[in-house]
């Protein structure tokens, strides 16, 4: 089937439109300036950008109420700043300071907030994926009517325990989204060469599970079947899985030159299909907005990202005994 894509004439406010161009810019350029950061020395350790793939996190979140839950891989800081997590607390943890989400001492992969319902930030591929489901599990006990959107990626979705976690989400009717963000890529590796089946939805078929292929390139399509999904999970009628087809426009992380598909590829995604350049001309040839419209809302996001750099920067180290807080152990052994 080919994915989902959004009607002609979408029927959605200005309002609406304009809110997703700016959520999916300022995600873009809080990754842009990371990858500054980290280029400067400023952020340590692994760092996976999310550059290409805002319209996901941006069209389900239009989905999403209060009070739904979300869980993620280790390409994480666009869910964060989708939720409405502050972009300075994210900054900041990707420094390793004090005034980030984990203190500074968990990084780019390991962030959460309770307020606004993020459970991570996962480094282990597909770790997640149950873990996700636990949590839809635990909304089913509670009977409080909350969906968990549980997001991993193409190369994950080869992984056994996603299988099994199907099979409980299916079994217990558990309202979980399964959001496969296909970005064509698991590291280095193509879909073709590692994955049997071109759409990988249709695995879910074997679990009673449905689900669709939707454009991740296309915002409102995403928002389209999120609510689909959503509608599904809340009615009591068991997990759905989207697979949102995207793709990723920098490396796997910072450190790898992608030297497994070339420019052009990448370029002619740029583009063709950009998803806040096709907001951006929604919006334009729609008389929604106007170019000075644009360029305020291009302003506004420069100056909080800006501004999260700058706290980032500024924000201390942590202190030596916070080593010691937020962890199992309860007692400081007396020698070390
Ligand atoms: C269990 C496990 N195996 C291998 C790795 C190394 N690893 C990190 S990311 C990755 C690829 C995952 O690709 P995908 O699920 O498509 O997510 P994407 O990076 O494209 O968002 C691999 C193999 C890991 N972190 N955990
Ligand atoms: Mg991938």
């Amino acid at each position: 089937m080919a994915p989902r894509k959004s009607a002609k004439k979408p029927n959605v406010s200005a309002e609406e439109l304009k809110a997703y161009y700016r959520d999916m810019l300022l995600i873009r350029r809080f990754e842009e300036k990371a990858g500054q950061l980290y280029g400067m020395g400023l952020i340590g350790g692994f760092c996976h950008l999310y550059i290409g793939q805002e319209a996901v996190v941006v069209g389900l979140e239009a989905a999403a109420e209060e009070g739904d839950k979300r869980i993620t891989s280790y390409r994480d800081h666009g869910h964060m700043l989708a939720c409405g997590m502050d972009p300075n607390g994210v900054m900041a943890e990707l420094t390793g300071r004090e005034g980030g989400y984990s203190k500074g001492k968990g990084g780019s992969m390991h962030m959460f907030s309770k307020e606004k319902h993020f459970y991570g930030g996962h480094g282990i591929v597909a770790a997640q994926v149950p873990l996700g489901a636990g949590l839809a599990f635990a909304d089913k006990y509670k009977e409080n009517g909350r969906v968990t959107f549980t997001y991993f990626g193409d190369g994950a979705a080869n992984q056994g325990q996603v299988y099994e976690a199907f099979n409980m989400a299916a079994l217990w009717k558990l309202p979980c989204v399964f959001v496969i963000e296909n970005n064509q890529y698991a590291m280095g590796t193509s879909q073709q060469r590692s994955t049997s089946s071109a759409e990988i939805y249709e695995r879910g078929k074997s679990f009673g599970i449905p689900g669709e292929a939707v454009d991740g390139m296309d915002v409102l399509a995403v928002k389209e079947a999120g609510e689909k999904a959503v509608a599904h999970c809340r009615s009591g009628d068991g997990p759905y899985i989207l697979e949102i087809k995207t793709y990723r426009y920098r490396g796997h992380s910072m450190s790898d030159p992608a030297k497994y598909r070339t420019r052009e590829e990448v370029q002619k995604m740029r583009d063709e299909r950009d998803p806040i350049e096709q907001v951006r001309s929604l919006l334009l040839t729609g008389k929604h907005a106007t170019e000075d419209d644009l360029k305020a809302i291009d302003k506004e996001i420069k100056t909080i990202v800006n501004e999260s750099a700058e706290f980032a920067k500024e924000s201390p180290e942590p202190a030596l005994d916070e080593l010691w807080t937020d962890i199992y152990a309860t007692e400081v052994p007396q020698e070390a």
